[in-house]
């Protein structure tokens, strides 16, 4: 069942064509932090916050996060969880993600079976996500012990998408890593995004508006940024690559 949050999500992309979402790793930022980079953010234009890291958390630490962005401002919190300790009761949403190609049954269903009862209890949103890293695959591709998908394979990243697709995911995302030194290529993008009928997000290492740009005119419905948010230019940053986005729809 479509949840409120995956509707609201739905919707802005009919309206808009493509969003971004601000990503806050909740390891590198006190919850002040947090709630001011939330505010800026919404300020730029960004639709929506995901809250996640790939390495350690404490669960107190991401709750006091989510909690004090939720009170900031009024846009959907959506968890993108590492791991069982990455869920927190406060926030709207979670990725309820696959990792596709991990080669650890762990991150593809052994994670989620026990996150499950959780996210119910916490009465959180499920949105069914397929994440398939792809590139250099960074921490997460390490953490994940995933095959990153090489830049030059995208029929491999559209292969893995519908498979996806089919099992039921109403989301894909192309995960370059965080702070990868080279996004994920208008090839993949547009490989991926002509097999698929669900929304495509896009994110690791889209610094510039014209990352977004061509990340967008390729075929990405949202764009995740998470590394250009944490260096304190927050509202000239996100403004570009929203606008950047702008641009990129109509070249759609
Ligand atoms: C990482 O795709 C996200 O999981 C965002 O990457 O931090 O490089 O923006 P950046």
């Amino acid at each position: 069942m479509v949840g409120a949050v995956e509707k609201y999500l739905l919707d802005k992309i009919r309206m808009e064509k493509a969003i971004h979402i601000t990503l806050i790793d909740p390891e590198e930022v006190t919850p002040p932090q947090a709630s001011a980079i939330a505010e800026k953010a919404k300020a730029s234009g960004t639709s929506a916050i995901m809250v996640g890291g790939s390495t350690f958390i404490s669960t107190r630490h991401l709750d006091s996060v989510v909690k004090t962005i939720k009170r900031a401002v009024e846009l959907p919190v959506i968890l993108f969880p590492n791991n069982v300790a990455s869920i927190s009761r406060y926030a709207d949403a979670i990725w309820f993600m696959s990792l596709l190609n991990s080669a650890d049954p762990y991150f593809i269903i052994g994670a989620q079976v026990l996150g499950a009862p959780l996210v119910r209890k916490y009465h959180l949103e499920p949105i069914p996500m397929g994440y398939i890293i792809v590139g250099e695959g960074g921490t997460a591709g390490i953490i994940g012990k995933a095959f990153p998908i090489p830049y030059d394979k995208p029929e491999l990243a559209a292969a893995h998408a519908l498979a996806g697709q089919y099992l039921g995911m109403r989301f894909i995302y192309l995960e370059a890593g965080s702070g990868a030194k080279k996004p994920v290529p208008q090839e993949m993008i547009r490989a991926v995004k002509c097999c698929i009928d669900v929304p495509l997000i896009v994110g690791g290492g889209i610094k510039s508006k014209v990352q977004a740009l061509t990340a967008v005119s390729a075929g990405a419905d949202i764009i995740v940024t998470g590394n250009v948010v944490e260096n304190g230019q927050v509202e000239d940053r996100v403004s570009e690559i929203v606008e950047g986005i702008r641009h990129g729809k109509t070249q759609t």
